[in-house]
């Protein structure tokens, strides 16, 4: 295990290597303890490098068999080899050679995921972000492009199957019950896209033909006996294909494109080159085992690994600080594709609704960094949902700015201008600014200052002169590192509502810039005066969530009640009525820390029925809009001196309250929305059963009774239907007959399939109040659990301490304590599930002052551990900075 040296990269270091690695051949023995590789590289130096300069190759944990240069065993004084760094001096003249490297590896004791490992006995690598250097000795980095050819020689019967990336070359049998396979890639890439898998493993086949007429031979391979579970990552992945083409003009470039699921894997999945490795979540799905969620997950997933391709792949990162470059941009394209397979304003809902439960907190807190960070000590942490979700948001003011046409020419100059490079984050700005002719260096900022900037907007009507004013001031908080900051360009996406919602065309706009329907925010306070306006509008701002900032707006209850009404953009419309019950949520949790009881108008209790009941709304809006705000919303909504328990109070009241009004309207469209026909995991069928499921949830808290989830439970020809009455059944009804009843049929009926029992203990560790924590240990001796299995490590212990509010935060400190236990233990197999899992803690410093005193102290437990790794090192020391 790498542990920490304490060493920060900073961007501004960035030097390209001195030596180029054209062409890599790789050898591979598999044998599960002692796999031998043999690396063949074909090495030149760059021109200008000094002829005395010293090869120096990555390394991690590796251990070195035999090295040649041209074809010459090297000397003992030639090299200096370390399990981490291989220097080579004394190199030709002429800086052309080749140089043979072997190394031995164990794939079976590796359980950190990185590297060469196996997974259910099926060989498996992950070189992202560093992994390849724990397979051979490499100039590791994303800006050493090479073609790689790959053999692969395994036991025939343990590995029938061996793929790698490219098309296949050549194959055949070996004596002693070997055999060997060739692979190619004809497209030079960085090491960290290099894949293999080899095994025994089941497989659904198909083909696609791109719009130039290239066939494609797909293959998903899983676990023999789940092949039917693969077919709707088939389809996804065929509409994947087609719809690259069809909106953004990009076609696949190889013979064929394979993606294999495996079970132990530490992220979602990876975008290796032509050989897609997924985590089996991110695959898996039929009916009785997958949630219309895991339906929605598997289709984004699969397009967003293929979207890679092309931005990543094809165009990769110079470095590991442009990250954002690839997973911002592709996040922007799966969210796209999502939206045109689904409905748009509900995956858009969703996707804000994520950001601010996700990236604004980290935005928030002690591990706030740019997209574009500018050191890093681990990479493996920067993974982040800054990187990812708000980079994508980045993408996307893009296209708010300059519109889809320019927009589009931009992404086509991308790939044009930069098709087979390591590009950066400037050569991204660029190609926009020349397509579209605008100045967007003030708009680079956003890729280069942290934390969520604040809107605070004031309005002024004149009725006299028929004009309407609106001055929005930015403001953006100090963030580690960062203290002052400049005022940033922030497209805010409008429209002015006069009476039942009709929208009032300005006669003309002065002051700050204003371009048809987005208002151009680049001053730190700025005034829009819009004339020809014949009533006082209510501003329906920030449409379609046009940039990720927060709004402080003077807007009255009776405004956002009137937009949560008749706002034509479902995006505002939501967020009104969500800013509205925050409110309630918010002041009701002081109350109740303080001891009254909470308050509710029957005003709140009118619109959410009124809601509930338009059926000329979507169904899934209508569940959106239905769903109170959560628990960690409401304690982001407050900030500060959080106290979970008061927080569940407040929300379970005002649902409470709901639920008693509409009961009988509630019952009724509970009964309306029953399934007709069979399950289809289409957008129509999940907006039905999201609307019913939350009704269950309200019907349950007004009829005081489990009997209503029990027969959903038992009744549930689906695998969303059975979740969710379970879900019902436990959070309401803790540790009663009928949840423990449920609870047990849910385990004898698939206690052998471990996607479905990730569920069974993630509803567990969600149980509200005191008695979780003994019900996660419990859990933990579990014969099913085990700490070796990540999405059995974050169903549980994810799950338990960055989903379960008042169980985790506990005011006496002990899920704190248990937690620190845990991340300790997990640290010493895998140091990137610990690392990622201690970021639940990153909101300590918002709790009231005993709950944040006790987490602190578990965190200080934590960095007095010697011997951590350095990921566990770089999260737990910056949450405590
Ligand atoms: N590039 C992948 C995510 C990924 C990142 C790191 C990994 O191992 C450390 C694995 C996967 C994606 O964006 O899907
Ligand atoms: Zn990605």
């Amino acid at each position: 295990m790498r542990t920490d040296t304490g060493q920060v990269f900073h961007l501004e270091d960035y030097k390209p290597t001195d030596f180029l690695i054209p062409e890599t051949h790789l050898d591979f023995s598999l044998h599960p303890e002692r796999t031998i590789v043999k690396s063949t590289l074909q090495i030149e130096r760059r021109e200008g490098v000094a002829a005395d300069a010293p090869l120096i190759l990555d390394g991690d944990d590796l251990k070195l068999v035999d090295i040649r240069l041209d074809g010459a065993v090297l000397g003992d004084n030639a090299y200096i080899a370390t399990p981490d760094r291989l220097e080579i001096r004394g190199l030709p003249e002429n800086g052309v050679f080749t140089l043979e490297i072997t190394t031995e590896i164990d794939p079976t004791t590796n359980r950190q995921l990185t590297g060469l490992y196996r997974s259910s006995d099926v060989y498996c690598t992950q070189c992202e972000a560093e992994g390849f250097r724990r397979i051979t000795y490499f100039l590791d980095r994303p800006d050493m492009l090479s073609v790689y050819t790959v053999r692969i020689e395994a036991e025939r019967n343990e590995a029938p199957l061996l793929l790698s990336n490219g098309n296949p070359k050549d194959k055949g049998k070996l004596t002693n019950g070997r055999h060997f396979a060739v692979w190619h890639d004809p497209h030079p890439k960085p090491a960290y896209l290099f894949a293999l898998v080899a095994g025994d493993l089941g497989v659904i086949t198909d083909t696609f033909t791109t719009a130039s007429g290239r066939h494609v031979d797909l293959g998903i391979y899983v676990e023999h006996g789940k092949e039917p579970r693969a077919l709707y990552a088939m389809d996804a992945l065929k509409r994947s294909m087609k719809w690259d083409e069809d909106v953004f003009g990009r076609e696949y470039d190889l013979d064929v494109f394979n993606v294999v699921a495996v079970s132990d894997f530490n992220m979602g999945a990876m975008e290796n080159k032509g050989l897609n490795v997924f985590n089996d979540k991110y695959v898996l799905a039929d009916p009785d085992t997958a949630t219309d969620t895991d339906y929605a997950g598997i289709e984004a997933v699969i397009a967003h690994e293929y979207f890679h391709n092309w931005t990543g792949n094809r165009i990769t990162c110079r470095d590991w600080f442009q990250l954002c470059l690839k997973e911002g941009l592709t996040v922007y394209r799966d969210h796209e594709f999502s939206a045109d397979m689904r409905s748009r304003a509900v995956k858009r809902i969703a996707e804000v609704k994520g950001l601010k439960a996700h990236q604004f907190p980290e935005d928030a807190g002690p591990l706030a960094h740019p997209v574009r960070p500018r050191q890093f000590r681990e990479i493996n942490n920067f993974y982040t949902s800054t990187v990812y979700e708000k980079g994508s948001e980045v993408v996307r003011m893009i296209r708010t700015i300059l519109g889809p046409e320019l927009f589009r020419k931009g992404m086509d100059l991308y790939f044009e201008r930069h098709d087979g490079d390591a590009a950066t984050i400037e050569d991204f700005i660029k190609v926009f600014e020349d397509a579209s002719g605008e100045d967007l260096s003030q708009f680079a900022l956003w890729y280069d200052q942290a934390g969520t900037p604040n809107l605070a907007i004031t309005y002024d009507y004149d009725q006299a002169t028929k004009t309407f004013e609106i001055e929005i001031e930015q403001s953006l908080k100090p963030t580690p590192g960062q203290t002052s900051k400049k005022p940033m360009h922030i497209p805010v996406q409008f429209a002015l509502l006069g009476a039942k919602g009709r929208e009032l065309k300005p006669r003309s706009a002065k002051g700050g810039l204003v371009k048809d329907d987005v208002i151009h925010l680049r001053k730190r306070k700025e005034r829009f005066s819009f004339s020809g306006i014949p009533e006082r509008p209510v501003p329906s701002l920030l449409r379609g969530f046009s940039a990720p900032v927060t709004l402080t707006s003077e807007l009255t209850r009776t405004d956002l009640a009137f937009l949560a009404r008749n706002d034509g953009d479902e995006v505002t419309r939501w967020q009104a009525l969500t800013q509205l019950l925050n409110a309630k949520l918010t002041s009701n949790a002081k109350r109740v820390r303080g001891g009254k009881p909470a308050t509710i108008e029957n005003s709140s209790i009118k619109l959410l029925g009124e809601i509930a009941f338009n059926v000329t709304l979507d169904e899934a809006f209508r569940a959106l809009c239905l769903s109170i705000p959560s628990e960690s919303d409401i304690a982001r909504e407050l900030g500060a001196n959080i106290d979970p328990d008061a927080i569940l109070g407040s929300r379970d009241a005002l649902i409470s309250a709901v639920a008693e009004a509409h009961a009988g309207k509630f019952a009724q469209a509970y009964a309306e929305l029953a399934q007709v026909g069979s399950f289809k995991p289409d957008a129509a069928g999940a907006g039905r059963r999201a609307l019913r499921n939350v009704l269950l949830d309200y019907l349950s808290v007004a009829e005081g009774s489990s009997k209503r989830a029990a027969a959903q439970f038992k009744n549930a020809d689906n695998m969303t239907d059975r979740a969710a009455a379970l879900g019902v059944l436990v959070q309401r009804f803790g540790d009663s007959d009928a949840t423990n009843h449920a609870l047990q049929a849910f385990e004898a009926r698939f206690g052998n399939d471990p996607l479905v029992m990730d569920k069974w203990f993630v509803v567990q560790a969600m149980q509200p109040g005191d008695g979780a924590l003994d019900k996660v240990r419990e859990l933990m001796t579990h014969q099913l659990f085990s700490l070796d299995n990540p999405n059995r490590t974050r169903a549980l212990i994810g799950a338990f301490s960055s989903g379960n509010q008042t169980g985790f935060n506990r005011a006496d400190g002990a899920g704190y304590k248990f937690f620190a236990e845990t991340i300790l233990t997990i640290d010493k197999k895998n140091p990137q599930l610990a690392a990622r899992l201690l970021t639940a803690m990153r909101s300590w410093r918002s709790f009231e002052p005993v709950r944040r005193e006790h987490a602190r102290e578990s965190l200080a437990t934590i960095a007095r551990e010697t011997g951590l790794s350095a990921d566990v090192r770089d999260i737990v020391e910056r949450t405590l900075a």
